[in-house]
């Protein structure tokens, strides 16, 4: 064993990872370090301030090669324990490799968190057993006397003294321990542990993005979300400026990825962020996600001089009826004038649309369409839903869909079928920038920064070519024909 309460954390990370907007449309930037759990990085910091110890393994696919290097990893570093973060679509596949590393490790104990389990601790426990612990919610002060008490170094006699925790027992029954507290204040948290992402051989520079999280927790009550509501909390605006200096200093980088789900909290602290940025006098670029409301042209202007280059914003749908319904919070007029203030200013605006909440039809989603068209964004993406487990949405799927997500179709709780939806979202997305609005607003006018105004140019081009391909492929006589041409050219 280490000298301190160790926990290994391990994830099955995709190779080559990269954010849709870069896949498809190149963006001259290394995304090495987006992909690891924040979670992992902030979990570690807090139990290094706190007499444990924590590190970090990734692998890229489950074989013998991959294991070979977690073993490795686990001789030298003698964990107490190996500790996974998972959402819902990674459940599975995480558990094969837990599976993989109870052969080897039976006796480690395997330690699960994050708001899969958090939102369905018993079915976890029951259908996933060879994960030892689970961590509902906010895990910093479990994880840490979870780590006491399996190292011994603790005066708890059993797991159920410790809150926020789940296991079973020998007889077949599970133990759910009383609430955790939650932090009322995040500035407590010390700088998330960057280190553990840090590559020396392939270290970051000015070009990498770079991961920043600022909030725990949300105000809103979206339906088809599933983070902890009602309960927002942000770290101030100067700490987070002390993490972009550090990060400037330390490791070169300059682009920086706000990953919260809406960004800036408020007004009056984006005031003060600003101000921070600028008298360090700090050159950065970065991209967030904000809501409708938020942001008027005024605010716009000063973050696109102090960097922002790119904003999302969750417009979710044109059917006034139904973004009641899921509890948005928004209006269609609030998210026209989000995005008309975007592309005034000329900052790269993204507009998410969602297809297939409750109470959807074949005219609700046209409305969503119609609304994506005269917003007139500089990318518009359309999503299916997926009912997520902790989301208000999930509790409409029927009970014998609710495990979908363990390799089962996915449900639709609208009265569209989900290959319909999905046929629906992947036309609307395709054709989206295919208008004369879209060109002359993004492709040869507007005032988007040069690395922003070639991905612009590219959506539309690709898109194009994609519209194209797809209309002649459902043509018959054509396909032959396309089918011809490429075994001509050699391709399949
Ligand atoms: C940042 C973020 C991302 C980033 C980074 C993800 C990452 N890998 O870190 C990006 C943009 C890449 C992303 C992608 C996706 N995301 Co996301 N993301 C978030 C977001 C906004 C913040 C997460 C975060 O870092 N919070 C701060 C950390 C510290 O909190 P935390 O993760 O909750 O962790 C705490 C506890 O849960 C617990 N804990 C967590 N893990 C562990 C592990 C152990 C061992 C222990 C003891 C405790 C513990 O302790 C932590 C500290 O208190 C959340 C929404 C939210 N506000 O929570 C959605 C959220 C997590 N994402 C979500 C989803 C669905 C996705 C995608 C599947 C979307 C998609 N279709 O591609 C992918 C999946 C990628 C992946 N494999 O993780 C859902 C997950 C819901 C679910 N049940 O699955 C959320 C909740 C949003 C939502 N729509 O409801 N996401
Ligand atoms: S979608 Fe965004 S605003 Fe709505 S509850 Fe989730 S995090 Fe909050």
């Amino acid at each position: 064993m280490a000298d301190k309460p160790s926990i290994l954390f391990l994830a099955l990370i995709p190779e080559d990872y990269s954010p849709y907007l870069a896949k498809s449309y190149g963006m001259d930037r290394s995304f090495d370090m987006l992909p690891h759990k924040y979670s992992i990085l902030a979990l570690t910091a807090w139990l290094r301030k706190h007499g444990c110890e924590g590190n970090y393994r990734w692998i890229n696919r489950i074989d013998d090669e991959q294991i070979g290097k977690i073993s490795h990893a686990i001789s030298e570093l003698k964990p107490d324990a190996i500790g996974l973060s998972l959402v819902t679509e990674e459940m599975v596949s995480h558990y094969e490799l837990v599976r993989k590393l109870k052969e080897s490790h039976p006796d480690l104990p395997v330690i699960a968190g994050g708001c899969h389990v958090t939102a369905l601790p018993e079915h976890t426990l029951t259908n996933f057993p060879l994960i030892d612990y689970i961590v509902i919610g906010e895990g910093e002060k479990t994880l840490t006397e979870l780590l006491k008490f399996i190292s011994g170094k603790t005066g708890y006699n059993s797991a159920d003294e410790i809150n926020g925790l789940g296991f079973g027992n020998e007889d077949g029954s599970i133990t759910l321990t009383g609430p955790r507290e939650k932090f009322d204040d995040i500035n407590v948290l010390p700088d998330p542990a960057y280190d553990l992402i840090y590559d020396p051989e392939n270290p970051p520079d000015e070009k990498t993005a770079f991961p920043l999280v600022c909030s725990y927790g949300c105000y809103f009550f979206c339906t088809f979300c599933s983070v902890e509501h009602g309960n927002y909390r942000c770290i101030s605006s100067g700490k987070l400026v002390d993490r972009i200096e550090r990060a400037v200093r330390n490791f070169g980088t300059e682009y920086f990825a706000i990953r919260d789900s809406f960004w800036p909290p408020t007004r009056k602290w984006l005031d003060e962020f600003c101000t921070e940025i600028e008298n360090r006098r700090l050159k950065i670029k970065f991209h967030f996600q904000t809501r409708a409301g938020t942001l008027e042209v005024e605010h716009l202007e000063r973050l696109k001089k102090i960097g922002a280059v790119a904003i999302a914003v969750g417009v979710e749908a044109g059917d006034p009826g139904i973004l009641k319904s899921i509890k948005k919070s928004i209006t269609t007029n609030m998210a026209r004038r989000a995005i008309a203030a975007l592309n005034k200013v000329g900052i790269f605006s993204i507009a998410f649309f969602i297809f297939g909440n409750r109470g959807e039809t074949r005219q609700t989603i046209q409305a969503s369409i119609d609304l994506a068209n005269e917003l007139n964004p500089s990318i518009a993406f359309f999503h299916v839903l997926y009912p997520l487990p902790g989301a208000e949405a999930f509790e409409s799927v029927p009970d014998d869909q609710k495990d979908w997500w363990m390799g089962k179709p996915l449900p639709t709780i609208s009265e569209l079928s989900v290959s319909e939806l999905d046929s629906l979202a992947k036309t609307a997305f395709i054709n989206y920038p295919l208008r004369l609005a879209y060109f002359t607003q993004h492709v040869i006018g507007g005032k988007l920064p040069p690395e922003f105004k070639a991905i612009a140019r590219r959506v539309f081009f690709i898109h194009l070519r994609k519209n194209f391909l797809g209309t002649a492929e459902r043509s018959r006589f054509l396909r032959s024909i396309i089918r011809g041409v490429k075994s001509l050219i050699g391709r399949k």
